[in-house]
């Protein structure tokens, strides 16, 4: 996708202050800390766009990014970090499954995993949630610069065994730091956000 524009088009802490869903839309979802709002800057190859931190908690509403006036990129808040409080994490997890019900342009949900470690118990709700809602996530891996190259396969097994993942092409190891693998991402992101089966029909397929 040829990035022409982005902006950060809204911050909600409340489901009814999302933009109404007229463009397609893309979520990143994962344990805090594993690197959504620093994957949200790759992709769109800014820096500091979406606000990063190195300590957990740091995305505490839905951000809405708007790319080319064409699809939403959405950040949501991080689950798993003790210091946020029980009932924000509660209220977290019930704006997020509402979300993930209910959001009708949603094309894409990207679960994201960081590469270095087994999935824990979040991850593991979170992916059974979602196939079990029929929401079958795109599953990155996320910090792919912090492992050896040889640690690659051995943690790529681990995490599709751990979570039960029979389709491997639904997982795509990247780096926000080195850019490996953004382009693949971006691609399987605008094949869901723009099927080219909605392509309108060429001349010669008219006669
Ligand atoms: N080396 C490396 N560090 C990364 C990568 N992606 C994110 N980080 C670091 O991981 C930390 C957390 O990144 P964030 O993007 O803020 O994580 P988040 O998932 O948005 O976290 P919350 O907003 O708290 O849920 C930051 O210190 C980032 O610099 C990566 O690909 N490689
Ligand atoms: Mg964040």
């Amino acid at each position: 996708m040829k990035l022409r524009n982005v902006a950060l088009a809204a911050v909600c802490g409340r489901k009814d202050q999302f933009p109404e869903p007229d463009l397609p839309e893309i979520c990143f979802i994962g344990k805090s800390n594993v690197g959504k709002s620093s994957l949200i800057n790759a992709l769109t190859g800014r820096k500091a766009l979406a606000r990063t931190s190195q300590a957990p908690g740091k995305t505490r509403t839905v951000n809405f990014y708007e790319v080319n006036e064409a699809l939403y990129l959405v950040d949501l808040p991080g689950y798993g970090y003790a210091k946020v409080s029980q009932t924000e994490q509660k209220r977290w997890g019930q704006m997020i499954e509402s979300y993930l019900k209910q959001r009708e342009s949603l094309c894409l949900a990207v679960l994201l995993i960081d590469i270095r470690h087994e999935p824990g118990k979040g991850d593991q709700m979170m992916y059974d949630w979602m196939t079990y809602y029929g929401i079958e996530p795109l599953i990155v891996l996320t910090k792919l610069d912090k492992i050896k190259k040889n640690q690659l396969q051995k943690q790529l097994a681990l995490i599709t065994r751990a979570l039960g993942i029979q389709n491997k092409e639904n997982v795509i190891a990247v780096s926000s730091e080195s850019k490996i693998g953004i382009d693949t991402l971006w691609q399987r992101m605008e094949q869901a956000a723009f099927p080219t089966d909605a392509a309108p029909i060429s001349d010669s397929d008219r006669s």
